[in-house]
């Protein structure tokens, strides 16, 4: 991925490392200037926006606690979760898709799921939210870059839309598709990747507990910049693969091209498991940082093999991950 650093060259630190809300609304209004060159209405308005988000006026989304599945890790920020971001189709910046996601129509909203099922469908949000219990649960996302967030996410287990549309003997793979929607998302003019926006799993990962369907996060709807109003999260691989704004879900016999894969396959492989022994070509995998938690200054933390989710390591038996990183 595009590794960045602010403009002058020097880290800029985490909201929840300052204490006073003056420092961090003028570091964010610097930030704006310099991205704009100057001052101007349309920056103010975009500011008010990002500051609503961030304030959280997401309706609220009741769900039980699945203990089971939840890491006791301390949870990340809700305004480090909602303002350090990677969703390439509003900017490759971190603080890009918090400016401009606001943009984005999350309601009506459907998702189409198509290819090798019985059952084709199309289903609205509102169903999505009906199909299953919702479930809270806390995971750890590893982002490929070397950082990691602790998100009480909101969904349920995508083997519950697997047994819906009752996959046919030829569905090997699933395939996640993003809503490419120029007029709603500025970053999808560019070329820094092909769009839509597509991800995929061979169909055991998908069908594995773990593999969740995401619909909230703390205790709210999801917000726009973290891939409302639906997306996957899969805590055992690195943060690309878990696709933000799903809008097609397609069951198919081979393995799908995904846009990381196409973009630099030597650099993002298919299966992309977090796996502290296979280096990215430019960098090492073994630590990461806790966004929020972890200053720049403070030792990186270990990280785990499968992102410390060793319940899927069966689905892995007797593959070399070194081949199929
Ligand atoms: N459609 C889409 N999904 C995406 C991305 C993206 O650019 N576009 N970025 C991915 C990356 S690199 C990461 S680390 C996670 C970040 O999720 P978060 O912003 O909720 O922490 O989203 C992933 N899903
Ligand atoms: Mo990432």
């Amino acid at each position: 991925m595009l590794i960045k650093r602010s403009p002058n060259g020097i880290e800029l630190p985490f909201s929840s490392e300052i204490t006073s809300r003056e420092v961090y609304e003028s570091r964010r209004s610097f930030m704006k200037q310099i991205a704009a060159g100057a001052i101007g209405s349309a920056a103010l308005l975009e500011m008010a926006n990002r500051e609503a988000f961030a304030q959280g006026v997401n309706p609220k989304l009741a769900a039980k606690l699945n203990p089971s599945y939840s890491a006791l890790d301390k949870q990340t920020p809700y305004k480090d979760a909602t303002s350090y971001n990677n969703y390439y189709e509003f900017g490759t910046d971190k603080s890009e898709p918090a400016m401009y996601a606001n943009t984005l129509k999350t309601r009506p909203w459907t998702v189409t799921i198509e290819g090798e099922v019985k059952k084709p469908m199309t289903l609205d949000i509102d169903a999505l939210l009906k199909l299953a219990p919702l479930e809270e649960r806390v995971y750890r996302l590893r982002c490929v870059e070397g950082w990691s967030m602790v998100i009480p996410w909101i969904g349920y287990s995508f083997s519950e839309i697997i047994k819906k549309v009752e996959p046919t003997g030829n569905a090997k793979y699933v395939e996640f598709v993003t809503l490419a929607d120029k007029k709603q998302m500025p970053g999808v003019g560019s070329r820094v990747l092909q769009w839509p926006y597509t991800e995929g799993l061979r169909i055991d990962e998908a069908n594995h507990p773990l593999a969740l369907l995401t619909l909230g996060m703390y205790g709210e709807t999801l917000a726009n910049q973290n891939g409302a109003p639906v997306r996957m999260v899969l805590p055992w691989k690195y943060g690309f693969k878990s696709a933000k704004s799903i809008v097609k879900i397609r069951f198919v016999k081979e393995q799908p091209r995904t846009s990381w894969n196409l973009s630099a396959p030597n650099e993002y492989g298919f299966y992309s498991n977090v796996n502290p022994e296979v280096d990215h070509p430019r960098w090492s995998q073994a630590s990461e940082r806790r966004i929020g938690e972890d200053g720049f200054l403070a030792r990186k933390r270990k990280t785990l093999m499968f992102n410390g989710y060793a319940d899927v390591a069966p689905l892995y038996a007797g593959m070399d991950l070194k081949k199929f990183f």
